[in-house]
């Protein structure tokens, strides 16, 4: 399922002022059950002595920092996940523009990107980057190639959404045998033989019948 967000970029639409624009995108974020995945932990290519646990602590005044392009972070949600967006806070955030790539990884070696872009350069704040619907990984690593005043990487939070592939998608469990707290000739087995002509009875108030 997906849901269309509708969103007025600045102030609203009118025929007064024409310039002011609206955009729409897809996701598929808003409807799937996608929530803040714990992270066992993250690991990085390097630091400055702003270790990569800082983008944990939930504090936009502690960052990881490495200098250089291709400075890299990585988070580990300790099993595959179905990933919907990645939210990144960027030191200095505010005031200068960081090129990054976002990849992801079953194994934590072979890692395939997914997301290619810029930050806003405006904010502070958490900025949420949605990745393609159908990601999905246990390692999610950012690759900063530099920013628009140097090559360091700086990050101050970081976090991943999605949901566990085991509630992705709901199949039928296998039902080994039932048994009830009597029956009138109609056998508890008969619930599972896709007749629906047969059933399962007992007279009595408090009647049960479970697996
Ligand atoms: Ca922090
Ligand atoms: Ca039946």
């Amino acid at each position: 399922m997906t849901a269309l967000l509708f969103s007025i970029v600045s102030g609203g639409i009118s025929q007064i002022n024409p310039t002011q624009k609206a955009y729409a995108r897809i996701s598929s974020a808003a409807t799937s059950g996608c929530q803040i995945l714990p992270i066992n932990g993250v690991t990085a290519s390097g630091n400055d002595g702003n270790l990569p646990a800082n983008v944990l602590d939930n504090n936009l005044n502690t960052r990881w920092s490495n200098l250089g392009i291709g400075s890299w972070i990585q988070a580990d949600l300790g099993s595959n996940m179905n990933i919907c967006s990645v939210n990144i806070a960027w030191y200095n955030g505010n005031t200068r523009q960081n090129n990054f790539v976002i990849s992801v990884s079953n194994d934590g070696t072979a890692f395939t990107n997914v997301f290619t872009g810029k930050s806003s350069g405006t904010t502070l704040s958490p900025e949420t980057y949605i990745l393609p619907g159908g990601t999905t990984g246990r390692y999610v690593r950012i690759t900063v190639n530099g920013n628009t005043l140097n090559n360091w990487a700086s990050i101050t939070e970081l976090s991943v959404d999605g949901f566990s592939s085991s509630n992705g998608s709901c199949t039928k469990l296998p039902i080994s045998g039932v048994t009830a707290s009597g029956n009138d000739g109609n056998l508890p087995a008969n619930v599972l033989d896709n007749n629906l002509n047969t059933r399962w009875s007992n007279l009595g108030i408090g009647s049960w019948i479970k697996r």
